[in-house]
């Protein structure tokens, strides 16, 4: 995830636990990449990026991060960790596909930042195409 132009790129991204995810600072200005657990607000990493400065972290946990620049307050963004076989993130409008599924059972999990949101529930995927409903989980 590079800092350039007062923002983050790309400004999700969707990473397995693990994974390391690597920070850099591609513009001439100092940043700090701080990086919260969004369940328990709690700070996972936070560290001064000087121009040019790259840094890299793993996380443990499954779950949402907010990736903040205190230097600059409109800089956001934000990491979702899963050990998830297959994982996207959803349209503004709540779409979203995942190609190349194979056929089987599956369950579907939902994770939103409000806990109101999340469920999850069996799927069976069989042929070219499943449709998927999430819209009422509980
Ligand atoms: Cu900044």
């Amino acid at each position: 995830m590079d800092q350039l132009g007062l923002a983050f790129m790309p400004t999700q991204l969707l990473v397995r636990v693990g994974q390391p995810v690597v920070f850099t600072n591609s513009e001439s200005l100092a940043h700090n990449v701080h990086v919260a657990f969004i369940d328990t607000d709690s700070t996972i990493f936070l560290a001064d990026m000087d121009p040019n400065e790259r840094t890299q972290i793993v996380l443990d946990a499954e779950g949402g991060y907010d990736v903040t620049c205190d230097v600059h307050p409109g800089m956001r963004a934000f990491i979702y960790v899963t050990t998830a076989p297959h994982a996207t993130f959803a349209d503004p409008d709540g779409g979203f596909s995942i190609p190349d599924v194979p056929p089987g059972s599956y369950i579907a999990s939902v994770w939103s930042a409000s806990m109101d949101l999340r469920g999850q529930r069996t799927v069976q995927v069989s042929g070219p195409s499943t449709v998927l409903d999430l819209s009422i989980l509980q």
